[in-house]
Order: C-alpha cells, then sequence, then structure tokens
C-alpha cells in the first residue's frame, strides 16, 4: 500500500484550520478516500467534532494547568514538549488506522508550531516521503497589504523552519466581497501588484523597510498561488486536494480505496 498523504494544518489563531480539517476530512470520505484526523491542539474545545487521534488523550491543557500552576499559555508550552514525549504513540495509533489521508490540526497559537523544536521532532516523527503542511491565510489579515505580506513571512518561517511542501489557502474566502477576494488572489500571483498595494498603503517613511522586506520574500523563492477556500461553504476543497496530491508527486490521482459515497 502507498504511503497516507500526510498534511499538517497551521495558521494564526482562529484562521479556521479546525474547521478546514472537519470539511476536508468530510470531502475526502465523500470522495472515497479513508481520512485519518489527528488533533495536536491539547487545549481543543467548543467542537463537536470527534478526531479519529486526539492528543488529549495523552496531553491535556487544563491538567497542565491545574498540575503546574501555569496559566494558559505557559501551558501551552509545557504541553508542547509534552507532546513530543508521547508522539511515538500517536504515530502507532496513525500506523494502525492505515489510511489513505492524514490530517492533523495544530495549536492555534501558531509561534508553538512555528519556533519551538519540539514540533520539529514531531513533525519529523509524523511525516513520511508524502508530507505537506498547508498554510491558511485569515482573510481578517490578509484582506490589507501589510497583514498580507506579515502571512508571507510567517508562511515562508515555518517552511524555512520544517522543509516541507507548501500548500497555501485562503480560508473562510465567504467572508470576501469578491472585489476583496480578486484583490487578495492577484497579490498572491502577481508579486508586482502586491508590491504596488504595499507601497501605496505605507506612509513614505516606512516604504522603504517594506519594500526590501518584500524584495527579500520574493528572493526567497515563487510566491506560491493562494487557494481560495470555505469551509462552510465547502468550496475549494477539490483543488486543496488536486493541489496535495501535485506536492506528493507527480500529480497522480490515489484510487480511492471505497467506492464513493452518494451523499
Ligand atoms: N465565514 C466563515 N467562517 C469560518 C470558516 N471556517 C471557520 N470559520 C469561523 O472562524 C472561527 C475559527 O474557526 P476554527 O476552525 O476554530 O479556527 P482554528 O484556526 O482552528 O482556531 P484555533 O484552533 O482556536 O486557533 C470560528 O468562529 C468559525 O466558525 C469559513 O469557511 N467561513
Ligand atoms: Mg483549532
Amino acid at each position: 500500500m502507498e504511503e497516507p498523504g500526510t498534511v499538517y494544518f497551521t495558521g494564526t489563531a482562529g484562521a479556521g484550520k479546525t474547521s478546514f480539517v472537519r470539511a476536508f476530512s468530510e470531502w475526502l470520505r465523500t470522495a472515497g478516500y479513508d481520512a485519518t484526523v489527528v488533533n495536536l491542539d491539547p487545549g481543543l474545545e467548543g467542537t463537536d467534532f470527534e478526531p479519529d487521534i486526539d492528543i488529549r488523550e495523552w496531553v491535556r491543557l487544563a491538567d497542565i494547568q491545574d498540575e503546574y500552576g501555569l496559566g494558559p499559555n505557559g501551558a501551552q508550552v509545557a504541553a508542547a514538549d509534552m507532546i513530543a514525549l508521547k508522539i511515538f504513540d500517536v504515530k502507532q495509533a496513525v500506523q494502525e488506522l492505515k489510511s489513505d489521508y492524514v490530517l492533523i490540526d495544530t495549536p492555534g497559537q501558531i509561534e508553538l508550531f512555528a519556533f519551538r523544536e519540539a514540533s520539529k521532532a514531531i513533525v519529523d516523527a509524523l511525516s513520511g516521503d508524502r508530507s505537506a503542511i498547508a498554510f491558511l491565510f485569515d482573510p481578517a489579515l490578509a484582506r490589507t497589504p501589510g497583514g498580507f505580506v506579515s502571512l508571507m513571512m510567517l508562511c515562508a518561517t515555518v517552511e524555512f523552519r520544517f522543509r516541507l511542501p507548501m500548500v497555501n489557502i485562503l480560508a473562510k474566502s465567504d467572508s470576501l466581497t469578491p472585489e476583496q477576494l480578486q484583490r487578495v488572489t492577484s497579490w498572491s500571483d502577481e508579486p508586482g501588484v502586491l508590491y504596488e498595494a504595499v507601497t501605496a498603503d505605507t506612509p513614505t517613511p516606512d516604504a522603504q523597510l517594506s519594500t526590501e522586506l518584500f524584495r527579500a520574500l520574493e528572493s526567497m523563492g515563487p510566491l506560491t498561488g493562494l487557494l481560495p477556500t470555505s469551509a462552510k461553504e465547502g468550496t475549494g476543497l477539490e483543488p486543496f486536494y488536486l493541489a496535495c496530491q501535485r506536492v506528493f508527486g507527480g500529480g497522480e490521482d490515489l484510487e480511492p480505496s471505497h467506492a464513493p459515497s452518494n451523499e
């Protein structure tokens, strides 16, 4: 059997990771693929969506707060290291389920995922040859040129850290007007348009800094297209699937492991 496709979902707090994982796992199952959903957020709450594998079985934020007298942020930092110690249990549980796709939801505080050594150990343990990171652009930030550039930098940080192929998603695209959507996608497709928008939006003393930052980003590699998606409306899921298949190698479609459902 081919190795499963493993996708990590990351992005700023509230970007829509958990909702997207849910919508995409449902799309995969309807299309006839098996998907294992792994929750790596020890503080996940307020969702009725049940992951197949849940880090909270091993590491729970509320317990860490009580046990060590920490606040929610300190507990997240402690939890990140504890998760790394349990990651081979998670890996074993993933392997036992033998699915086509493994979707990994990461904690809301992106700096825990992007900056800490523990997450590098976690990603190394769970990744195979067919792995990618989906980076979700939150439209609440991405709709301004400055916010868009900041997200590009964060995305580049994640790529630099993990050295995995990236698939960039504009989440919650239903929350943008058609004009805003068109503007944001043009920034990802045409660096020159973004450059114009950044300089037009920035008061003169800072313009130089923005320009240089922008050049640095541009020199890091081509800006990959940003896929508009909406978990709410179920749009952009098939293009996302195809983008993942492309980065896993060759863009070949997987054979569905069971007949597509007609729901
Ligand atoms: N309009 C719209 N809202 C969405 C969509 N997806 C998620 N949301 C809303 O965005 C908020 C955050 O969604 P989550 O899926 O919890 O985001 P997250 O990135 O997992 O959040 P954290 O794990 O807390 O960082 C919720 O209020 C969702 O209802 C979408 O496609 N469209
Ligand atoms: Mg979440």
